[in-house]
């Protein structure tokens, strides 16, 4: 495994354990071009799926060693995480402190074990919805599949019953009311990436637009 994923499982393992503060950028925690917002503006396509936990599946495919499709049950007897992180929506509001609790990806990942070729990642939503990031960037000790925000049930409106969470890209490279997880050694552009988003999605370099 890579040192940095190494490192970032480090950072994760302390986090769980309680030793480590969280750590916050002091000097430039606003990105550029960014507003501070105490209210959680909903963005979707205009469709806003209502899955009921008993029908929820997340499937978790491509190039893993271990497939898995989970229902309900099974993703909440996964070891559970909570995390505090900042959220950054392109359309320049930003949320801070946002206490998020599900699954860790790191989790995620040792349940079905992608395979060394992975360098990409490419998600799905129950509204038709898609994006894509690097395996890198997700690889991390603060992304999640969450299904609580702020210590209740994540509603409907903002992805629930769980949604992806990767705090240090723009927001829309989390999908809302997730559905699927693809593991690919090739980059596949999702929704906003191939109506000019950018692709790798910034926020402290204001990467917005491709
Ligand atoms: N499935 C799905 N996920 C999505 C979106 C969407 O339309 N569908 N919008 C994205 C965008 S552009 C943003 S900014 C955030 C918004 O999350 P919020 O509505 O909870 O603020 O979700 C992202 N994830
Ligand atoms: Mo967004």
């Amino acid at each position: 495994m890579k040192d940095k994923y190494i490192a970032a499982k480090e950072r994760w393992a302390a986090k769980r354990a309680g030793r480590a503060p969280r750590v916050v950028r002091s000097t430039d925690r606003l990105p550029p071009g960014q507003r501070e917002v105490k209210n959680f503006p909903v963005l979707d396509m205009g469709i806003q799926p209502e899955v009921a936990r008993k029908d929820w599946r997340l499937k978790i495919h491509g190039l893993v060693e271990n497939p898995v499709t989970l229902d309900w049950e099974q993703f909440m007897a996964l070891d559970q995480f909570a995390d505090t992180s900042d959220f950054h929506c392109v359309t320049t509001w930003s949320q801070y402190e946002m206490e998020w609790g599900g699954v860790s990806f790191f989790t995620l990942t040792e349940l079905v074990k992608p395979k060394d070729e992975v360098s990409h990642v490419f998600y799905k939503g129950y509204d038709g919805y898609s994006t894509n990031t690097t395996f890198d960037a997700v690889m991390d000790d603060d992304t999640l599949i969450a299904h609580t925000w702020n210590a209740a049930p994540i509603t409907t409106e903002h992805g629930g019953p769980a949604r992806v969470i990767i705090p240090k890209l723009y927001a829309w490279k989390g999908a809302k009311w997730v559905s699927e997880i693809i593991f690919l050694d090739r980059d596949i552009l999702g929704f906003w990436e191939v109506r000019g988003y950018s692709n790798t999605a910034d926020p402290w370099t204001d990467d917005r637009f491709s």
